[in-house]
């Protein structure tokens, strides 16, 4: 099969992130479109919404400041995806994350975790993280 391209928005109608879930399977890209504002992307643990992974790993995009003139441009992330695991992604810029600005790729079928609870515990945290640099990605 033909790998897929999946073209995600991250802040094309305020704090959001759309689609916010995305079935892919291994091979298919993740391109990840910056609307003007002041965001980034990020994947971490389920368990610790708006923060990255202690021990590493995950996507990171940096920050991107598009403007509204930039935003005909490829204000773009590109990411690979290798395997079926959810990835749980949000915007690390302070509040921007327990706003609702979250999103799964692949979330488990079984519904044993969902991206409503993810929201739900993010709503009550005030600290977001991000890796130091650019990770898993191209801009
Ligand atoms: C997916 O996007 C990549 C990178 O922009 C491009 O090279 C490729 O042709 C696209 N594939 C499809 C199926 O559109
Ligand atoms: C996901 O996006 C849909 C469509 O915008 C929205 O109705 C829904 O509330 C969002 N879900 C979460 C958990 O953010
Ligand atoms: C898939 O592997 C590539 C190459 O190692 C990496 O850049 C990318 O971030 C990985 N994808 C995810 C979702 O971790
Ligand atoms: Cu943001």
């Amino acid at each position: 099969a033909l790998a897929a391209n999946h073209t995600i928005s991250i802040g094309s109608s305020g704090l959001n992130i759309a689609p916010n879930v995305t079935h892919a399977v291994p091979g298919d890209l993740l391109i990840f479109r910056f609307f003007p504002g002041h965001h980034n992307v990020a994947s971490g643990p389920f368990g610790t919404p708006c923060q990255s992974s202690a021990t590493g790993g995950g996507i990171f995009s940096g920050w991107v400041d598009a403007s509204d003139k930039e935003q005909g441009a490829a204000q773009i992330f590109v990411v690979e995806v290798n395997d079926t695991e959810p990835l749980w992604l949000y915007c690390s810029t302070p509040h921007h994350c327990s706003n609702g600005q979250v999103a799964v790729v692949n979330p488990p079928s079984d519904r044993s975790q969902t991206l409503e609870q993810y929201l739900g515990a993010a709503r009550s945290t005030d600290q977001s993280s991000q890796p130091d640099g650019i990770i898993g990605g191209a801009l």
